[in-house]
């Protein structure tokens, strides 16, 4: 059951994707947010700097802030809202779409195949659009909370081989979507040949994300084949660079 009142989300990844335009997605984790006033400012930037997409989701949500961080998103922007989940409670019906995330570098059975078994009644009953995505974590140099949370290894940061084999076996699996994660606070962003390597094997939109901070890490991979880059750890210190990254971005549409 589809919402029919609202924008599909992978048409539109797909329609930019054929035209090779270069998106860029904010990550805002609520339990990062201190008040409504921070998360309307943040807001009010996204709107005014053109950003695509604004994904919401984070490892632990401790504050209560999940329901009305995404009510307020929806009240304040008409940027598509897509759903990142860090687990099965992470879910609203006025998201636009949901990331469903099979975590295909790790080899945890429940980030596989557990948690979506307990998670798709609910999604089918909210009518949100669902997105098969292949999730890969990537070494970005340190531990990030994704890693410690998911209870898997990460990619080697080196080994495209290896990324590009698993991205390949996504795609075979039937999953639209490809997002590669060094993770929240990456030292390290993944680099631009494993970006390369692993887009020449799929076919769907691919999504970079984790460490990225400027405006060369932001171009180098676009230029290196992503068709989004996630950003949130650098807003969330200095919200201002949302208008020079997406810029950086944007740039290079034109
Ligand atoms: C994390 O890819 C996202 O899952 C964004 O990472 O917070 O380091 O920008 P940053």
């Amino acid at each position: 059951m589809s919402n029919p009142k609202k924008t599909n989300i992978y048409q539109l990844l797909q329609q930019n994707q054929l035209q090779s335009l270069k998106q860029l997605a904010v990550l805002i984790d609520p339990d990062s947010i201190e008040s409504e006033d921070e998360l309307v400012k943040i807001l009010s930037l996204c709107s005014i700097a053109k950003v695509d997409f604004i994904l919401v989701g984070g490892s632990l949500i401790t504050n209560g802030f999940w329901d009305k961080c995404i009510e307020i998103i929806k009240l304040q922007t008409n940027i598509p809202l897509l759903l990142f989940p860090g687990n099965i409670m992470q879910t609203h019906s006025k998201a636009d779409a949901i990331l469903f995330l099979s975590m295909i570098s790790g080899r945890n059975p429940d980030l596989l195949i557990g948690k979506h078994v307990l998670a798709a009644p609910l999604l089918k009953k909210s009518g949100i659009e669902i997105i098969p995505t292949a999730y890969m974590i990537v070494d970005g140099g340190n531990l990030t909370s994704v890693m410690y949370m998911s209870n898997t290894t990460p990619l080697p940061h080196d080994k495209n081989n290896i990324a590009a084999c698993t991205a390949m076996a996504g795609d075979m699996l039937g999953l639209k979507l490809t997002y590669m994660d060094a993770g929240s606070g990456a030292l390290n962003p993944i680099s631009a040949s494993m970006i390369t390597e692993v887009k020449s094997q799929i076919n769907g939109p691919l999504f970079i994300g984790g460490g990225i901070r400027t405006q060369e890490q932001a171009i180098a991979a676009c230029q290196a084949g992503a068709d989004v880059i996630v950003v949130g750890n650098a807003f969330e210190k200095n919200p201002d660079l949302i208008f020079s990254l997406t810029q950086a971005v944007h740039s290079l549409n034109s």
